[in-house]
């Protein structure tokens, strides 16, 4: 299997209750190589940018007025299979649904505020973690 990069971020809420800390190592614990690590205040404006395939969608609004209610981290990452392998950690995206043990399932309180993002597909992760970081953000630092 091939190794894939996939963008996750500490959502809002997640940083706000104090799990930053509990998912970086969880990410770890996974095997999943940090690539890039940096916290973030997204605009309404670069909120909307990076969720634009959702536009039409209802919660679309919402979804961007929270991504900018405070920091964010995104962190890109490195795996064999990582782009299925991340959606496993992380679960379903409505915690309710999401698997036991799964980041969403531990630290996520509704299908909105849901704790981390995840890529979708090998294009989108790149296209995700260029949106966040330059190629001289992308240090392979080994952990
Ligand atoms: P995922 O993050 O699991 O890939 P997507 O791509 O369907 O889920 O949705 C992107 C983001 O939009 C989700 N992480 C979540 O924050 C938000 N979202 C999706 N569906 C809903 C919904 N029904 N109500 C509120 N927010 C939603």
């Amino acid at each position: 299997m091939a190794i894939e990069k996939t963008l996750c971020i500490l959502k809002p809420d997640a940083v706000k209750s104090g799990n930053m800390g509990n998912i970086i190592a969880h990410i770890q614990k996974e095997g999943f190589k940090i690539l890039g690590l940096k916290m973030v205040r997204l605009s309404d404006r670069s909120a909307g940018k990076f969720y634009e395939v959702h536009k039409e969608r209802p919660f679309y609004s919402g979804l961007v007025e929270f991504m900018s209610s405070g920091a964010c981290v995104p962190i890109a990452l490195e795996k064999e299979n990582g782009i299925a392998e991340w959606r496993r950690v992380i679960g379903a995206t409505d915690p309710a649904e999401a698997a036991p043990g799964t980041i969403r399932k531990l630290y996520a309180t509704s299908k909105g505020e849901n704790a981390v993002h995840g890529s979708d597909s090998v294009e989108n992760g790149l296209r995700e973690i260029s949106f966040f970081f330059t190629e001289g953000e992308l240090a392979d630092l080994g952990l």
